[in-house]
């Protein structure tokens, strides 16, 4: 794979991995060929059958009944495994449904450790509904490899990784948590949440783990105008089985989602490399600001795991964390200030946006949790989109006169 230095592209990326070779002819052709349809279309068509006619009974042209296979949806798994370094893609209804989906591999009694911070839904899901499916679920600061191990017991079959975590982007070593977990036991399945780096910046699969997800409504699609969830996978066996639950559960996308989804790969290397740049520019400007205490992004060397981010991962997507000075009137003040971020949940568009976690995206975290992951009332998260870098800064710069206006 990648050297850890990456020449060809500049100031930005030193001491990044190299990026991942031919990242942008995979995501432009795996999976596209026009000979695969009798038309020879080059944009793969939008096949909205549910149905497909066989010759015999069971005899089929390679699809029966679209939640099995469906060929839009084809087209984009293959470009996605291509991307993702693996063998293997299946497309799921949203980011939450292949979290459902992928655990649905376990059996009541199973246990499942969850990295501590993770998206709330994610949070939700495995505290409010796997547990009532019999499942024992602990969640550990997976950061620090002593407290992952102590954490895995007998019956523990799934290690939940997000890294960089949701909101307060703490890094996780996928290498050394895969390599100790599968030490200790090696049937326990690794599954990493890639949504915040997508497959341009980050490769779990290569870096050990068994099992890559994402939320593709964000940067995977990067338009913000799907919800939908992947899942890649190499090992023959774990294909098969989620494959299986894909049909079986039934929480499959709809080929248009697929037809946007698959176009929306197409310009993701060009949209990261520009989120990087926005996002970084926008970090060092907060973090020179007085009326900002802090400012979580793993691009900038004041974060902890910066060198450990530079070793894994070819560059930093447009998440950006940041405690403003003051109470929660201060970080709604700043919020309701700005003009081109909107406020809204969700993240990885060409749109900047911005949220308030304890409000928003994380108020299913319980309250004693939140407090001990530094989800505060101050804490703001931002999706630095693809707008031009000084407007962007201007309307941060507005919103944080608003909040804390100048002594006159
Ligand atoms: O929304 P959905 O496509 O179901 O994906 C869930 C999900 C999974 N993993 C991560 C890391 C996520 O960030 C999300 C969704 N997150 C938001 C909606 C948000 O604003 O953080």
């Amino acid at each position: 794979m990648a050297s850890t230095q990456n020449q060809d592209q500049g100031e930005l990326h030193a001491g990044f991995r190299a990026a991942f070779k031919s990242f942008a002819t995979e995501a432009i052709h795996v999976g596209q060929e026009p000979e695969q349809w009798k038309s020879m279309a080059v944009v793969p068509p939008i096949s909205l059958s549910t149905t497909f006619k066989q010759s015999e009974p069971g005899n089929h042209a390679g699809f029966e009944y679209s939640r099995s296979g469906n060929p839009t949806r084809n087209c984009l798994e293959k470009a996605v495994a291509a991307l993702d370094g693996a063998k293997y893609c299946l497309a799921l209804a949203s980011g939450l449904a292949a979290t459902m989906t992928i655990t649905h591999m376990l059996k009541s009694g199973d246990g499942l450790i969850c990295m501590d911070d993770v998206y709330g839904g994610t949070n939700r899901y495995f505290q409010k509904i796997a547990t009532t499916l019999g499942l024992d679920v602990a969640f550990a600061d997976c950061t620090d490899l002593k407290c992952l191990k102590a954490a895995i017991k007998p019956n523990t079959k799934l290690v939940w990784i997000e890294t960089p975590t949701n909101p307060t982007m703490k890094v996780v070593d996928i290498k050394a948590c895969a390599e100790m977990v599968h030490q200790d036991n090696k049937d326990i399945l690794v599954v990493v949440d890639n949504t915040f780096m997508s497959a341009y910046f980050q490769r779990p699969l290569a870096l050990g783990a068994d099992i890559c997800m994402y939320s593709a409504t964000k940067y995977m699609n990067g338009h913000s105008d799907v919800v939908m969830g992947l899942v890649s996978v190499n090992r023959d066996d774990l294909y098969e089985r989620l494959k299986f639950l894909q049909n079986a559960l039934g929480a499959v996308p709809s080929p248009f989602d697929c037809y946007l989804c698959n176009r929306g790969l197409k310009t993701l290397h060009l949209r990261m490399e520009q989120h990087f740049k926005n996002a970084l520019a926008v970090a060092k400007y907060l973090e020179a600001d007085p009326r900002v205490e802090r400012v979580i992004f793993p691009g900038l060397p004041s974060h902890p795991h910066h060198e450990l981010m530079k070793r894994q991962c070819t560059g930093c997507p447009g998440m950006i964390a940041f405690y403003i000075n003051g109470q929660l009137e201060h970080a709604k003040a700043f919020l309701s200030s700005l003009k081109l971020f909107a406020i809204a949940e969700s993240l990885g568009g060409y749109e900047s946006l911005a949220e308030h976690p304890a409000i928003m995206t994380h108020a299913s975290v319980p309250e004693c949790e939140c407090v001990v992951l530094g989800i505060s009332d101050t804490l703001i998260r931002l999706s630095v989109g693809l707008e031009d870098e000084a407007d962007l800064i201007e309307d941060i710069t507005q919103a944080l006169d608003a909040a804390h206006p100048k002594k006159k």
